[in-house]
């Protein structure tokens, strides 16, 4: 039965053994991984919003071209992870209808505002150094497709990562007035990217059965933590200062101490009441409506290859 069914995949994950497509899993593993991959893969979409704005005004042609493949890039990690999605018996419109509807979640971060280019610096340095540190270890997911997809991922992440940070380092050892829009975008990227890890683990309803099932492999606050650790030494190399008052190393624990993160502005934005949700829906919603041509002529075209082919 079932029971017996649910103990061999059980010990088939706890020997770290990858699960496929087409072996049997509990439907409940089914659901949390298409929840996961699919609002991670709406972030990949809707967060090459906040960067695409500044397309067009990039201070350069090396920067333009830099920011346009990374942005390029980030559709594409849409796409791997949309298929992944699909291999667990979802079929894509259903999950692109839920986001156009408001019904899907994506990252919180990318409802905030990109109002400067040094913002294109932080999101770079901060919110892909934050999804990598996610990232990574979701190679080792127990789903064969996820973890794979991750790999490709990862590498591409490290090299948006790298864009920003050299952004940021530019601006920081440039005129004043450059260092102070630095200092202003990390002001305002900071919170809102400790913020990408999710709830504390006392708060995180899913993150105990994920564990077992090894979708996830390291909690929220072992995260945000190692993210902490790892960004601070880059904000002093930058010589830009960190926006909590309660950041201090601390010798004991061999970690940074930080300040409480504010669960209410987070929940407000996982509501929809962040300060771009609104413009984000409808971006898409106009972008997914100016791409519905191409979508009917490639459909036009493969339906007309395949009439040839049969005739
Ligand atoms: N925003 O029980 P948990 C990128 C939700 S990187 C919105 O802890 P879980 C690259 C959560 O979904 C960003 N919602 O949940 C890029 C759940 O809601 P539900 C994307 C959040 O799943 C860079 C509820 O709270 N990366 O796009 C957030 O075990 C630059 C309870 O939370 C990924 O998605 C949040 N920050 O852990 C692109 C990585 N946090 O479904 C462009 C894969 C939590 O019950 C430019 N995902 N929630 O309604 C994960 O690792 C996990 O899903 C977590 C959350 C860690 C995000």
């Amino acid at each position: 039965g079932d029971s017996e069914l649910e103990r061999r995949f059980q010990a088939k994950i706890d020997a770290d053994e990858k699960i496929e497509p087409k072996d049997w899993m509990p439907e409940g593993y089914r659901k949390t991984l298409v929840r996961q991959i699919s609002q991670h893969a709406h972030s990949e979409v809707v967060g090459m919003l906040p960067e695409g704005n500044w397309i067009t005004r990039a201070p350069s042609l090396r920067r333009k071209a830099a920011l346009l493949a990374k942005i390029q890039d980030e559709a594409g990690h849409g796409l791997y992870l949309y298929s992944a999605c699909e291999t667990l018996n979802v079929s894509r419109q259903e999950l692109v209808d839920q986001l156009l509807e408001g019904k899907a979640k994506y990252s919180s971060i990318f409802n905030y505002p990109s109002t400067t280019w040094a913002d294109i610096g932080a999101i770079g340095w901060l919110v892909d150094g934050a999804a990598i540190m996610n990232q990574v270890p979701l190679q080792r997911c127990s789903y064969g497709p996820y973890s794979r997809a991750m790999i490709r991922i990862c590498k591409e992440e490290s090299f948006h990562q790298r864009q920003g940070y050299e952004i940021m380092l530019t601006l920081a050892r440039g005129t004043a007035a450059q260092k102070r829009m630095a200092q202003d975008a990390l002001n305002r990227w900071w919170w809102p990217s400790l913020m990408m890890f999710g709830p504390n683990d006392k708060d995180s309803p899913h993150s105990a059965q994920s564990m077992r099932w090894k979708i996830k492999r390291v909690s929220n606050d072992e995260l945000r933590q190692k993210f902490v650790d790892v960004t601070v030494p880059q904000a002093d190399f930058l010589g830009l200062t960190m926006p909590d008052p309660a950041l201090r190393w601390n010798a004991g624990s061999g970690h940074y101490d930080f300040g409480e993160i504010d669960w209410e502005e987070f929940k407000q934005v996982l509501q929809g009441n962040g300060p771009c949700n609104r413009e984000r829906m409808r971006d898409r919603n106009r972008a997914h409506e100016r791409g519905r041509w191409v979508r009917e002529a490639a459909l036009a075209h493969a339906e007309k290859r395949r009439a040839r082919a049969a005739a």
